[in-house]
């Protein structure tokens, strides 16, 4: 596709346009071109845009909502296709996906989880704002593999913490991964609050989860 389409793709979000975000990621489908460069070198970019722009002071919350309206228009067109080139094939895992309690921060979490899908692991996705009790209950029901908990605030990352704490006093971390990401997340802080991995985009949370059902699939051979 042509840089100018993504370059268009990224606008789109900036501008908060769910009309043209939503016709160019229909064009981008007529054109062949796979859904994940269309969101990585289009939307994505016009996102990180947006956010650099309201740390500045440049942009306000109700445009930052009209770019997440926009973000979520170019999704509902791109998100099928992936789920297909996903459902086609066997399942590799079983994921809980869902953002910390206080924060409603969405669309990283749900394209990690459409990236996840694609890759053939099935997600349940437990939306935003949710309790680490209710990971946990989830984790339990569907006999998760993995449970993935997504933080965009400073303020809400602690309470990735608290889903771990929540997976150990339910005696399910044994066999449960845990993985976290958001964009204050780091390594380091994965490692503080003693989760299995940290992923800082959605495609390294789909090459860790793979790693974390390799070692799972070890464990018990
Ligand atoms: Co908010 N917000 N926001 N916001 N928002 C940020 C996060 C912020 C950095 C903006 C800024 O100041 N520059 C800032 C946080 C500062 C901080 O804590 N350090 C901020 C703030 C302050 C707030 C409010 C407090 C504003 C206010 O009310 N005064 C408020 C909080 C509401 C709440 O949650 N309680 C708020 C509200 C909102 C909106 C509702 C308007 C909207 C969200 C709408 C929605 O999701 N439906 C919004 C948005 C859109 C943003 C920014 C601009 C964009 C977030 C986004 O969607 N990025 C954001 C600025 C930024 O991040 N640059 C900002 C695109 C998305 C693809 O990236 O979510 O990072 P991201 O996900 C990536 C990776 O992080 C990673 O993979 C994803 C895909 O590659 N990843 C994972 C994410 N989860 C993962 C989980 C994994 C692995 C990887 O494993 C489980």
């Amino acid at each position: 596709m042509p840089n100018h389409t993504f370059a268009a793709m990224r606008q789109s979000i900036i501008d908060g346009a769910p009309d043209t975000a939503s016709s160019l990621a229909q064009q981008s489908l007529a054109e062949d071109i796979a859904p994940i460069e269309s969101i990585n070198n289009g939307y994505v970019l016009g996102m990180h845009n947006v956010g650099e722009q309201f740390a500045r002071g440049q942009m306000f919350l109700p445009d930052m909502m009209a770019s997440a309206e926009a973000m979520r228009a170019a999704m509902a067109v791109l998100d099928p296709e992936l789920r297909r080139l996903g459902a086609e094939r066997p399942m590799a895992g079983v994921v809980v996906l869902g953002t910390t309690k206080g924060d409603i921060h969405e669309i990283g979490k749900i394209l990690v989880g459409t990236m996840l899908t694609a890759h053939r692991f099935q997600v349940h996705d437990l939306g935003v704002d949710v309790a680490s009790e209710k990971f946990a209950a989830k984790a339990r029901e569907v006999k998760a593999d993995i449970v993935g908990v997504s933080a965009l605030l400073t303020t809400t990352m602690r309470n990735q913490r608290a889903v771990v704490e929540a997976l150990e006093k339910e005696g399910l971390r044994a066999r449960v991964k845990i993985i976290v990401g958001g964009a204050p997340v780091t390594h380091r802080w994965a490692e503080e609050i003693r989760a299995d991995g940290y992923a800082k985009d959605a495609m390294n949370a789909v090459v860790l989860a793979q790693e974390l059902m390799q070692q799972k699939l070890l464990s018990v051979s």
